[in-house]
């Protein structure tokens, strides 16, 4: 496998600090969000405490009576779960933008992966611009872990979260592929993505507590241990994880769309708002640096009734000429299947995996 650079970006006490940015009174003291209190009565959990609330030992699934008889003085707070996942998706587009593989786990993490920037300096220095745009733009806090896979990135942004002593977090932490083994060698074993709770107990009664203590098991062990995971399990506790970073189903795309004011034929107009189209599709690839390999066109006719056609590359392009052309082969052939009047025409390309900043 190639070398990689995976960032891995997850928010600083998502819930609660977007209730801290929407009630700027709450500021500074501790808030939890989740199940009603009730007085130290409540049923259910804490879905996630902010930072001063932590400082009381009050965490997410935390029961809320536990949490209140912690910190009664807390601010206590309802979910709010409409406010979160629409801040969430504009999180998304800010990174969606860093790296066209992205992969989603929930609504506050993702993994990238930047391996076309070549460095870890050059990683830094991408999640760096992400937590500053994801500050300007959302006022809201992250961390982020770099590392030569996701299993690495996850730790280094567990190390890099603010800490609840007071010492200064640094919000980026980079951990080499040389430095990966050591690294993990004192974790408990149950950071080791496939190893859960109950395996963890089991292992804990054979003293295996640390990942260290977990290379004292062959591969041929972990085997026994594990089943068909076995040599997976036996890379990961030596810092080695094959995992790839799966970007969403959804591919990335760009485009653009004019409705007529009339319906039209008008063959002037219709290929001069189409080249407009075509020029303002290229120009946003171009400045995003993205290359696309696949050019799409939407007509509508009077009535409603919409087509599409589309043509794949051969190989993925960032020429706006290259665009143009096809984007017009395929117009061209609308305009001569069907005569109707057209209301909308559009141009839009999907991006390929792996562009470049
Ligand atoms: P996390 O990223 O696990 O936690 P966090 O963002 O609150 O804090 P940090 O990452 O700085 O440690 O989860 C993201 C959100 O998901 C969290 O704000 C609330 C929600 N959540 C629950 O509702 N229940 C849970 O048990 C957990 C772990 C999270
Ligand atoms: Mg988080």
């Amino acid at each position: 496998m190639e070398k990689r650079i995976i960032i891995h970006l997850d928010m600083d006490a998502f819930f609660a600090a977007i209730e801290e940015r929407e009630n700027p009174q709450f500021r500074g003291k501790p808030i939890v969000v989740g199940a009603e209190p009730k007085g130290g009565k409540g049923r259910g959990v804490v879905s996630t405490a902010n930072y001063e609330a932590r400082k009381f030992g009050i965490h997410s699934a935390l029961p809320i009576s536990k949490a209140y008889a912690l910190c009664p003085d807390a601010v206590y707070l309802p979910p709010n779960f409409e406010l979160y996942s629409k801040v969430s998706s504009n999180i998304m587009k800010i990174i969606n933008e860093a790296s066209a593989l992205v992969e989603q786990v929930s609504l506050d993490e993702v993994y990238i992966d930047v391996s076309f920037l070549k460095s870890y300096e050059e990683a830094k220095r991408a999640a760096e611009q992400m937590r500053k745009s994801i500050r300007d733009q959302e006022q809201l806090p992250c961390s982020c872990g770099i590392g030569p896979n996701k299993m690495i990135a996850k730790m280094a942004c567990e190390a890099a979260k603010p800490r609840l002593d007071g010492g200064r977090a640094d919000g980026v932490k980079t951990v080499p592929e040389n430095e990966a083994e050591a690294f993990i060698e004192n974790l408990d074993i149950q950071k080791i993505p496939g190893i859960g709770i109950k395996t963890a107990q089991i292992l804990r009664l054979s003293d295996f507590k640390k990942v260290v203590d977990l290379k004292k098991l062959s591969e041929h062990d972990m085997e026994d241990l594990f089943g068909a995971r076995g040599k997976a399990m036996y890379g990961r506790v030596r810092g080695r994880d094959e995992d790839p970073v799966l970007a969403e189903h959804e591919v990335k795309s760009i485009g653009k769309e004019i409705t007529f004011e009339q319906d039209t034929r008008d063959p002037e107009l219709l290929i001069r708002s189409f080249e407009h189209l075509a020029k303002q599709v290229a120009q946003e690839v171009r400045e995003q640096g993205l290359h696309f390999k696949t050019v799409g066109v939407v007509c509508r006719f009077t009535g409603f009734e919409t087509h599409t056609k589309a043509k794949t590359l051969s190989q993925p392009s960032r020429e706006g000429a290259v665009l143009r052309a096809e984007a017009m082969k395929l117009f061209l052939k609308f305009l001569l299947e069907k005569q109707k009047p057209i209301r909308l025409i559009g141009v839009r390309v999907q991006i390929a995996p792996l562009s470049p900043v």
